[in-house]
């Protein structure tokens, strides 16, 4: 078994997760190309490593070897450097993460976002309620620590250009206070 030392990184790793639609995307390609930091897709990267399985017919999405994926990105996450782009957060190592950004939507605007993604029946329903039960905040709550987490509104452009103004901050704030 390998043992994977505590080293500090030299860059944060900064999960941004929630409800499909909510604008995780937009947010991070934007975050990327002014901060420099690495996004990483995880949807993309699980297709690219092989790690997608059988498709789920009820879900109407595929089944995710999370292990294989977890394995796959343990290198890149132990630099440091990444912005993790899932609509799920709950089976990434806690350690991996400095901060955790919850992005939320107002129903009527998820509904519409999703309608013109194509979804539609279940697949449009479930996610819908996946927002309004909060439950993709509250499985952050179950695995982070509660002072790492933001919940940042995410319906207008007005608050995306508010939101990748308050995650560059906070971005400046731990360089400041993690210099060697
Ligand atoms: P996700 O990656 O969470 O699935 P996305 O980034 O693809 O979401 O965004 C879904 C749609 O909503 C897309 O058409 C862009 C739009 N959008 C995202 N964030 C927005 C915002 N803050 N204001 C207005 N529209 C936004």
């Amino acid at each position: 078994e390998e043992i994977v030392p505590n080293v500090k990184r030299a860059a944060p790793n900064i999960l941004i997760t929630g409800t499909p639609g909510v604008g995780k995307s937009t947010l991070c390609q934007k975050l990327a190309e002014t901060t420099g930091l690495q996004w990483l897709e995880i949807s993309k990267i699980a297709k690219e490593y092989n790690c997608l399985e059988e498709y789920d017919e009820v879900y109407q999405c595929p089944v995710l070897d999370e292990d294989k994926l977890m394995d796959g990105l343990e290198q890149v996450m132990s630099k440091g450097g990444n912005i993790v782009d899932y609509h799920s957060c709950e089976f990434f190592p806690e350690r991996w993460f400095d901060v955790v950004f919850v992005l939320r939507a107002d129903n009527t605007t998820l509904f519409d976002r999703l309608t013109s993604r194509g979804y539609s029946g279940k697949k449009l329903e479930d996610n819908v309620q996946c927002e309004i039960f909060q439950v993709i905040l509250d499985e952050a709550k179950m695995s982070y620590k509660e002072n790492i987490i933001h919940e940042l509104s995410s319906t207008t452009p007005e608050e995306l250009q508010e939101n990748i103004n308050r995650i560059c901050l906070w971005l400046q704030q731990w360089f400041q206070d993690n210099q060697y």
